[in-house]
């Protein structure tokens, strides 16, 4: 369609070249880098990854990692889930907002020792954020972006795969912990996580002149498993309801919008940020929910920059923040970020690309 200008604000993640290498054929910028999102077979890419194994170049999730004394304050100071039980080597998934109580970031928290945080982000810049907390609050802790670009293994094949190259001990490795190891000289942390829900794991690779080594290492020890490569999948990850931060989100969203309020403590202590406002949200009631909105039609349809309108009886009730051809359900399926008042099971009607589509809401995940 068009091409990339490549520039030094535009950083190329270490599996850049593997990935050329191996066809991919597009892109989308997230956290000011490019992260493929096609391989040219999007069909056969979604099946390797419900059936087979996958592998995906996804050094756009940035660490953002907090060290010295005060690290384990500043983490909760950020994060509105308690982490008080967290232990060292277990990863959680976190609400990161703003005073408001607005969502600004869904990361994957890493505990590495009681002085080590690594924040393992979605698309918004949590180190500025992280750097003026930790200033304003007189914290001694340093915030940086370390050298590490992690690269997912997904599906249900995937843990054989790893295994086959870490060895057993992998297997054990309990839901979103990790272990910091190596293989063949090459420094990596591995955790059991990733954005699928087919299973998988995630290697952080903590040395960025290693990443066509380590693409090329992972590929060829995936051979018998008939392993290839593809990214993030966007069908896959809306059958699943994965919310994708940014996507799913607006300047106005707050977690218990978005399914996050399992993630939120609202007894944690006054001084993480949001949790006051979020206090006063949840006492009032969220006024919009994250649904499903199953759509009629058997043709695949795409869904462009923008959010659509969602109606009932002709008033606008909410927006379609995703759109994706299921082809397990073969229709069109995406997320409703609507008013509370419209409840699974409404039709709905939604304008796209100047047509009015009917649908249905639906729970989440849809499968
Ligand atoms: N892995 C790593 N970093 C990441 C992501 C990742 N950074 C960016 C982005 N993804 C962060 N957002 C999410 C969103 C959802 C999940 C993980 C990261 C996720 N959610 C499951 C769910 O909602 O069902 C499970 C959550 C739970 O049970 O705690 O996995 O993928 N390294």
């Amino acid at each position: 369609m068009f091409g990339i200008t490549p520039s030094a604000r535009l950083r190329p993640s270490p599996y850049f070249e593997a990935t050329l290498a191996d066809g991919v054929t597009a892109f989308t910028t997230y956290n000011h880098m490019l992260m493929p999102t096609s391989f040219g077979h999007p069909e056969e890419e979604y099946w390797r990854l419900l059936k087979g194994v996958s592998m995906w170049d996804v050094a756009v999730e940035r660490q953002v990692q907090l060290a010295g004394p005060d690290a384990g304050r500043l983490a909760q100071i950020l994060c509105t889930r308690d982490l008080s039980q967290c232990k060292v080597g277990q990863g959680k998934y976190v609400a990161i907002c703003n005073h408001a109580g607005t969502l600004i970031n869904d990361p994957i928290l890493l505990k590495h020792d009681p002085n080590k945080y690594w924040l393992s982000i979605a698309d918004s810049n949590i180190w500025f954020w992280a750097r003026a907390i930790a200033a304003e609050r007189g914290l001694d802790v340093e915030v940086s972006e370390p050298d590490v670009s992690p690269l997912a293994l997904q599906g249900p094949k995937a843990e054989d795969v790893v295994a086959s190259i870490f060895g057993d001990w992998i297997r054990t490795l309990k839901y979103f912990w990790f272990r910091e190891t190596s293989i063949a000289g090459i420094p990596v942390a591995v955790a059991r996580s990733g954005w699928s829900k087919q299973g998988g794991f995630e290697i952080y690779l903590m040395d960025g002149a290693q990443g066509t080594r380590l693409w090329n290492l992972v590929k060829e020890a995936g051979k018998p498993w008939d392993i290839g490569p593809g990214n993030p999948n966007f069908c896959e990850r809306v059958e699943s309801g994965l919310l994708s931060y940014g996507g799913d989100t607006d300047e106005a969203t707050n977690p218990f919008e978005v399914r996050m309020g399992k993630y939120v403590d609202l007894n944690v202590a006054d001084d993480v940020i949001g949790i006051k406002a979020l206090r006063r949200i949840h006492a009032q009631g969220p006024t919009r929910h994250q649904l499903g909105v199953l759509l009629e039609g058997d043709e695949p349809t795409s869904f462009g920059f923008r959010w659509h309108p969602i109606r009932v009886d002709g008033s606008k009730v909410g927006d379609l923040t995703n759109c994706a051809w299921s082809y397990r359900l073969k229709k069109n399926i995406g997320f409703a970020l609507i008013s509370t008042r419209c409840a699974a099971g409404t039709p709905v009607e939604v304008s796209m690309e100047g047509r009015s589509v009917r649908g249905t809401l639906k729970e989440l995940p849809f499968l």
